[in-house]
């Protein structure tokens, strides 16, 4: 389809920015995964030499089937760059992440990182975010109140069930709980995260504010590097 040809070819645009010796953060989704086959066939040809830290179990395992070495957490580690997918962004490179349920390594990773790169489909490019639902990783014992809370807040919280079986919450790779938030337009992104940041129980929320570095969003008649 069109939108998996845009994927690929934001994918693929982003390893003009890979060099030799770098530690790169994976990213998670479905347009992270092809740059991750990309890389990896870079480094099996011998064009690349990289260490690498996934936002994801899915990612990670992906990652070492195609062969790319892969570098565990520790001290002082920091990465080049992170290039990883969204689910909405703005003009101003705000974004909406979690839509893959990777949300909580994905900012982890991304704070460390001295730069992150966003590849997206031209559907992800939109003029205010909120459209697509807020991702939030919340410990299960809290559910009741943050769904409360959320409500309070003028969102219309929504357990993350599994396709194929409503009565079984998906769990993300930590074993929280994923709650969707249904906002349709979020006019002030960075009062909200003020708001949620203070809500106990929630582990991590989808706004990614002020740590994309630039986005190379793919269209029909081409590909667009925005930057903020
Ligand atoms: O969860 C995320 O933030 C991912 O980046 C993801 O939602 C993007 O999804 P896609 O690349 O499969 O469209």
């Amino acid at each position: 389809t069109q939108r998996e040809k845009e994927k690929q070819l934001a994918a693929a645009t982003a390893l003009r920015w890979i060099r030799d010796g770098m530690l790169l953060g994976l990213g998670s989704g479905s347009t992270a995964a092809y740059f991750i086959n990309s890389l990896g066939e870079a480094v099996r040809n011998g064009q690349l030499q990289v260490q690498a830290t996934a936002t994801s179990h899915a990612s990670d395992a992906l990652a070492r089937k195609a062969g790319i070495a892969m570098l565990e957490p520790r001290r002082g580690l920091r990465f080049d760059l992170t290039v990883d997918g969204a689910d909405e962004l703005d003009p101003q490179l705000r974004l909406i992440k979690g839509g893959g349920g990777a949300l909580l390594r994905e900012k982890i990773i991304a704070t460390a990182s001295d730069a992150l790169l966003i590849i997206a489909d031209s559907s992800k490019a939109v003029p205010q975010l909120g459209r697509f639902p807020l991702p939030l990783e919340i410990v299960p014992f809290a559910l009741p109140w943050v769904l409360d809370a959320m409500e309070a807040l003028g969102g219309a919280p929504v357990l993350r069930t599994d396709p194929n079986d409503a009565q079984t919450a998906v769990q993300s790779d930590q074993g929280n709980l994923l709650v969707d938030c249904h906002f349709n337009a979020l006019p002030d992104p960075a009062q909200l995260a003020e708001h949620l940041q203070r809500i106990p129980g929630i582990v991590e929320h989808g706004l990614f504010l002020g740590l994309a570095r630039a986005a190379v969003v793919a269209r029909e008649e081409g590909v667009m590097l925005l930057r903020p």
